[in-house]
């Protein structure tokens, strides 16, 4: 089913319509549907990402519709799913029983000799997997109708169901990941399905992605460090310290990026944490850190990926915080405007 286009206007000002960016969309006649994830049980620090995908929806009246690189990509047709309240209930539930596991073992004490604090971490995990598990169903049920899917979180752990129900249709692919973390930590203090496992879960349950590329990395442990080592070059990571270094040798950004894309496979996933740009950006982000990305540094990197043949199959943006002020949300909106440009490009 092909939209209607000829009633409505893309310079005129955005009608709440409950789509991302006011599109004259339907779940129907979209090609690129986003999947909204209230989630973010795992956060140890600063929450409200789980609360992001409505306050985005509300922010992307305000981008404009156009692009003047990719200049039909929206046309193509983008419809975010409703945010799934029983999903926020959950989310919201399990949260503050993670919180009460976090400050009990943060003071001290052993979890093998507390029988309440042992079934509250059982739970959370579970409740973790079966998100998993939804997320899972709710992409494979678009991508069997032919749908292209990203995911807009919440936390960073909620892209794994995307990845998961994207192997079963790509035998091979590589992942891109902007982060200021490498999320490769095996657990986190118990949770098996944190945040900042959420790289490590990838790899470890899922051979299709043969590659992941890690990009503006500043904040890890020695831990994760010798797994990148010890991983045979599944794992190439640009560490942030590197690449500013190289750059201040006189090597260009462009340059730089071409090496990158040399490593990536035909097929490309997007994982996009947005504490990978400069906290002036996301500022109400989790676990912000002094660093990172401009945003049209890392749009140069995927207009290149483009360029190059490559295809994207799909991606996710997570981490986007809440503020009074809407400036995360503004943020966040038109860096999901640009990746829904670029995964419905055609070159
Ligand atoms: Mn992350």
């Amino acid at each position: 089913m092909i939209a209607d286009l000829s009633r409505f206007d893309p310079n005129g000002v955005s009608v709440a319509n409950k789509n991302l960016f006011g599109l004259p969309f339907t779940e129907e006649n979209a090609e690129l549907i986003i999947l909204p994830v209230p989630w973010e049980v795992t956060v140890s620090f600063k929450g409200g990402t789980a609360r992001s995908p409505d306050h985005i929806l509300h922010a992307s009246l305000q981008v404009d519709l156009f692009d003047s690189q990719y200049q039909n990509s929206w046309k193509k047709g983008v419809f975010m799913l409703p945010v799934d309240k029983k999903i926020l209930l959950k989310n919201d539930f399990l949260r503050k029983e993670n919180e009460l596991y976090l400050n009990f073992i943060n003071s001290g004490d052993q979890i093998e000799s507390n029988k309440f604090m042992k079934k509250n971490l059982k739970e959370v995990n579970e409740g973790c997997e079966q998100l998993h598990q939804w997320v899972y169903e709710k992409c494979k049920e678009q991508l069997d109708k032919g749908k292209k899917v990203g995911v807009l979180g919440g936390d960073h752990s909620v892209a794994y169901g995307l990845i998961k129900a994207l192997s079963e249709k790509n035998k091979e692919f590589g992942i891109l990941q902007i982060d200021a973390h490498c999320d490769l930590r095996k657990s986190f203090e118990g949770l098996t399905h944190s945040h900042g496992s959420i790289m490590y879960n990838v790899l470890n349950d899922i051979s299709s992605v043969t590659k992941l590329i890690q990009l503006g990395i500043r904040d890890y442990c020695e831990s994760e460090w010798n797994y990148i080592c010890e991983s045979d070059f599944r794992i190439v990571t640009y560490f942030e310290k590197e690449i500013k270094e190289r750059q201040f040798e006189g090597e260009s950004w462009a340059h730089i990026s071409d090496e990158i894309i040399a490593q990536l496979p035909q097929l490309v996933y997007i994982s996009y944490d947005i504490d990978g740009l400069d906290p002036k950006l996301c500022p109400h982000t989790g676990t912000p850190v002094p660093g990172g990305f401009e945003i049209e540094q890392l749009n140069f990197l995927f207009k290149k990926i483009v360029n190059s043949g490559r295809k994207i199959i799909g991606f996710d943006l997570c981490e986007t915080g809440v503020s009074t002020d809407g400036w995360d949300e503004n943020v966040g909106a038109r860096v999901i405007f640009k990746m829904c440009n670029l995964m419905l490009s055609e070159i």
